[in-house]
């Protein structure tokens, strides 16, 4: 059974394993290539995941030998590595518990457990306070206080894991579990998963089933699972290898649609609801809706549930309390965009700059995907860590497009991804731009920047005639990197002005423009983009998480620009160049 391992959980596994073996006393050739491999793995541009499950042989990668690519593929297969648990086990115990605090790590551990006598989290905690940490050396305070903070925030369950990394594991889950259970009616994450949030605290699962038990128990025995803690007749709690809680919850099909209503939540529209129906004479929980004075009515779906109270059915990614119950009596709801109204992808790379697949695979697969056209943006000639191309490889690029698109069968817009530089001019000089079909520019660099130049700076790139949308506003990587500093309303209300497009990135590493800037963007008539922004084919498929974005941003499809068929697409952004064109010249 497949397991997600990204080639950073595999190095950071093989790093462990070279520590715990090297205290251990193991033979120093072994410890020697497990350091050297995770090297290798950090270098690699493809997911080992994705190599091992097209069945293509680790060997043939420099650096990997027989004996770790079976460790790999085992890791990868069975959820587990035989050598790595052996060598935790013979670990003494609060190295173990030391190691799992984000930070620390098993070199670390093993000083904490030799030098200062620490085995538990409290241990650890109190020594840092004491300042015993920040002295050892080679820790040093800056380390010890970046301990301290995820020791706090992995206590009061603020570590949420970004959207993108826990949907394809309950995915996966729910999958397994179909597997197993054949007989499992409906089932579906609930919670924040279902209303796209961009990160979950925790996942959880919604199930119909004659036999919950034996579904309950298939949960418990996956390969994914470390560690259960909580299995009961209808429900159960497990924690994976990846750091998530999974909550899985059983009921029979004919309550699934309370269940299912009642976990999606939000806490603040289930209240809403709760009031509403308060007024009507019923009162709801998860198995039913019971009328004062009556029996409880149990429904099958959620259209019923929500039927049954008055309302247009709500979509979870706008049950958060604001006022949806309100305009779902007054059967006011918006119809939210969805994927299938999306008709191209407008921020797409390839081999030419830092894409891994060549022009005509990524065409090939938009056109797999049933898109009518597709936007080729690959990254202007200053990023040169990009591989940005020059004047000269961009006309040669232009040129393979256009061979590409008679033979694929394809509509190509030929773009640019096209640097804002510091000073908010751009990274090809304006007759270049003028020829593309779009341009799409972002901030990559001095990001650091105050608040007032940063505005300024990607307000003067949106007053440029040729600038179509601009990419990614606030460069934000979920978890990893906070946005620049910059004052989204003034930017917003410029794009308005300027008629440049907003991009809603939907890489859910970036989801930027993010729910609540979109939202603002419809207010404000901005027209807006979901583009990918992919790297590889199979990235065009993360489309998805943008749509959510603009749903969760109530956008119906006439907020979302490439809904539309190409010429009304090419009319919308180069009216902007017409508009400029006339300014000039009177
Ligand atoms: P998360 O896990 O922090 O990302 O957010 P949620 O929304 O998934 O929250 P979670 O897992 O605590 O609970 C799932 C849903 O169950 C929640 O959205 C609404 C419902 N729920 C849980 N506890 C309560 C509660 O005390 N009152 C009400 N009305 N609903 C609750
Ligand atoms: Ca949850
Ligand atoms: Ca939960």
């Amino acid at each position: 059974m497949p397991t997600t391992y990204t080639n950073e959980d595999i190095a950071r596994i093989f790093d462990n394993l070279a520590v715990l073996l090297s205290a251990q006393g193991e033979n120093p050739f072994k410890i020697r290539a497990y350091q050297r491999v995770v090297r290798v793995i950090e270098h690699l541009p493809r997911p080992l995941a994705q190599l091992v499950a097209e069945g293509e042989d680790l060997r043939q990668i420099p650096g990997i030998g027989e004996a770790i690519s079976s460790k790999i593929v085992e890791l990868l297969i069975t959820g587990s590595m035989k050598a790595y648990e052996e060598a935790k086990a013979a670990a003494p115990e609060g190295v173990l518990v030391l190691m799992d605090v984000p930070g620390v790590g098993p070199k670390t551990a093993y000083r904490l457990a030799k030098e200062l006598g620490i085995s538990t989290v409290e241990e650890l905690e109190q020594a840092i306070l004491e300042g015993k940490l920040a002295a050892l050396p080679r820790i040093g305070e800056k380390s010890a206080e970046n301990i301290l903070r995820r020791l706090r925030s992995l206590r009061t369950k603020e570590r949420r894991i970004p959207l993108g990394k826990a949907l394809p594991i309950a995915e996966e889950i729910i999958a397994a579990l179909r597997e197993a259970c054949p007989d499992i009616g409906q089932m579906e994450p609930a919670g924040s998963l279902r209303r796209w949030k961009e990160t979950i605290g925790d996942v959880d699962i919604m199930g119909a089933a004659r036999d919950p038990g034996q579904v309950l128990a298939a949960l418990v025995h996956l390969p994914h699972v470390r560690e259960v803690l909580a299995h009961g007749p209808k429900k159960a709690s497990v924690f994976t290898h990846s750091g998530l809680q999974i909550d899985l919850c059983l009921v029979d099909e004919s309550q699934y649609g309370a269940l299912i209503q009642y976990f999606t939540g939000s806490k603040e529209h289930n209240l809403h609801l709760r009031e509403y129906a308060r007024r009507q004479g019923l009162s709801l929980n998860e198995y039913g809706i019971t009328p004062d004075g009556g029996e409880m009515e149990t429904f099958a779906t959620e259209e019923a549930f929500y039927a049954r109270l008055g309302l247009q059915p709500i979509p979870p990614e706008i049950r958060e309390g604001v006022m949806e119950v309100e305009m779902a009596h007054r059967r006011a709801l918006p119809h939210l965009v969805e994927k299938t109204d999306i008709r191209g992808d407008l921020h797409v790379h390839t081999n030419w700059s830092d894409g891994h697949d060549p022009s005509e695979a990524m065409l090939r697969a938009a056109r797999q995907r049933g898109y009518q056209y597709v936007a080729i943006t690959d990254h202007s000639v200053g990023r040169g860590i990009a591989n940005g191309l020059t004047e000269e490889r961009l006309h040669e690029h232009i040129r393979e497009l256009r061979d590409l698109e008679e033979r694929v069968g394809i509509r190509v817009l030929v773009g640019s991804e096209v640097d804002i530089r510091a000073d908010g001019s751009l990274d090809y000089p304006d007759d270049v731009l003028a020829e593309l079909d779009v341009v799409v520019a972002a901030v990559h660099s001095a990001m650091g920047q105050d608040r007032e130049r940063m505005t300024q700076r990607i307000i003067k790139a949106m007053r440029h005639p040729s600038v179509h949308v601009i990419a990614h506003l606030t460069t934000r990587l979920i978890g990893q990197r906070d946005p620049v500093d910059v004052d989204v309303e003034a930017v917003l209300r410029a794009a308005a002005e300027t008629g440049t497009a907003l991009e809603i990135n939907a890489s859910p590493d970036r989801l930027d423009l993010k729910d609540i800037h979109a939202m603002r963007a419809r207010e404000l008539a901005v027209p807006l983009v979901i583009s990918t922004d992919s790297h590889d084919v199979a990235s065009l498929g993360q489309m998805r998480y943008g749509v959510a974005v603009a749903r969760r941003a109530w956008c119906e499809a006439k907020d979302v620009l490439n809904t539309r068929p190409l010429d009304e697409v090419l009319a919308v952004l180069h009216r902007k160049r017409l508009k400029a064109d006339f300014a000039l010249r009177h």
